[in-house]
């Protein structure tokens, strides 16, 4: 039995050797001239079960705290310096509530820096539920929040091995998911009531005068069977970095999953970086175009949950991104 899984295997390394197709030898090039890492989609996947462990990372409560703790140990242990940056934000109903935006810092010595982002709160209502009893709970947030979290752990752990030659930043938001939720009735105190750990960090940098060339948010980027079209805000704030990464995904054969078509525009974390830290900013979201929200069906209700994720999905976004980092002098 062994001998035969020997020959079999040096079977398909002689077919691959011979074959050099041109995708074959695309990637040959990544990997010897860029030595691009090979993104592990079973730790990602793993990062995110780990997240859901502590439950729905609602601010104010246990599992949020819980999760931060977890969050920080990881960025600690794979970046040269990791830290939690604390704030006050004001929520839609006007209360006030700590926020904490978790920090991990590649390279602190060099100027050349790229903002890698994710934001790692759920949504504490699963507004989107048709059934009245179901929206007052929290989302688990497999796809929003802890796959965009779980691709950037497993790619600092890479960037622990390799170091890129640029800077790396990787900044995860807290409260991003707070905005007012569709049964809400009363005084609205605040327009931008979602997004706001982002709005925070983007008011009051962690080093003063940061800045970054360009920064790459991820939101929703672990589903099964995911497309990602280039977002309006990210195209019009950031058209050359949206170009990088899509061309990246494409050398990769990934144009199947990164489609070169236009999609919404949607206020997510990487706006108030644009706007208010005024760093070129992505954001690579899961939009569902044809349905009535924009997103996927199960967006903000109690389905957002592991069945939902793919390794596949995973790999596609970690490795291009790899690629993006790892291309950069
Ligand atoms: C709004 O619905 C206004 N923005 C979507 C941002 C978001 C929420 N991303 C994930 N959850
Ligand atoms: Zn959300």
């Amino acid at each position: 039995m062994k001998s035969k899984v020997i020959i079999l295997t040096s079977f398909l390394l002689l077919a691959c050797g011979n074959v050099q197709s041109k995708k074959d030898s695309i990637v040959l090039q990544n990997t010897e001239i860029r030595k691009v890492p090979q993104f592990e989609a079973d730790s990602a996947y793993f990062h995110i079960e780990k997240q859901l462990s502590f439950g729905p990372r609602v601010p104010q409560t246990k599992a949020h705290n819980n999760c931060s703790e977890y969050l920080l140990s990881k960025l600690s242990s794979f970046c040269d310096a990791a830290q939690i940056q604390q704030g006050m934000v004001e929520l839609y109903n006007g209360e006030v509530i700590p926020c904490k935006n978790i920090i991990g810092i590649f390279s602190p010595e060099k100027k050349s820096r790229i903002l890698l982002c994710a934001h790692w709160d759920s949504r504490p209502f699963s507004d989107q539920e048709s059934d009245v009893k179901k929206q007052k709970l929290a989302v688990s947030g497999a796809d929003d929040g802890a796959s965009g979290v779980a691709v950037l752990l497993e790619m600092a752990r890479l960037f622990s091995i390799q170091k890129p030659n640029v800077g790396v930043d990787i900044v995860l938001f807290d409260v991003e998911d707070y905005g007012k939720p569709d049964f809400y009735t009363g005084k609205v105190y605040t327009d931008h009531s979602w997004c706001l750990g982002s709005q925070y960090w983007s008011k009051n940098p962690h080093k003063i005068n940061y800045t970054a060339r360009y920064g790459i948010l991820l939101d929703m980027v672990g589903a099964n069977g995911a497309t990602f079209r280039k977002e309006q805000f990210s195209n019009y704030y950031a058209v050359n970095i949206v170009n990088k990464v899509w061309n990246e995904a494409k050398e990769l054969g990934f144009s199947s999953c990164f489609l070169d078509e236009i999609g919404g525009a949607v206020t997510d974390d990487h706006l108030y970086v644009n706007q208010l830290a005024k760093i070129p900013c992505i954001d690579i979201i899961r939009q569902e175009i044809q349905s009535e929200t924009g997103f996927a069906a199960y967006w903000h209700t109690q389905e957002d949950d592991m069945r939902n994720i793919s390794k596949e999905t995973l790999y596609k976004v970690g490795q291009t991104l790899l690629s993006v980092i790892y291309s950069e002098k």
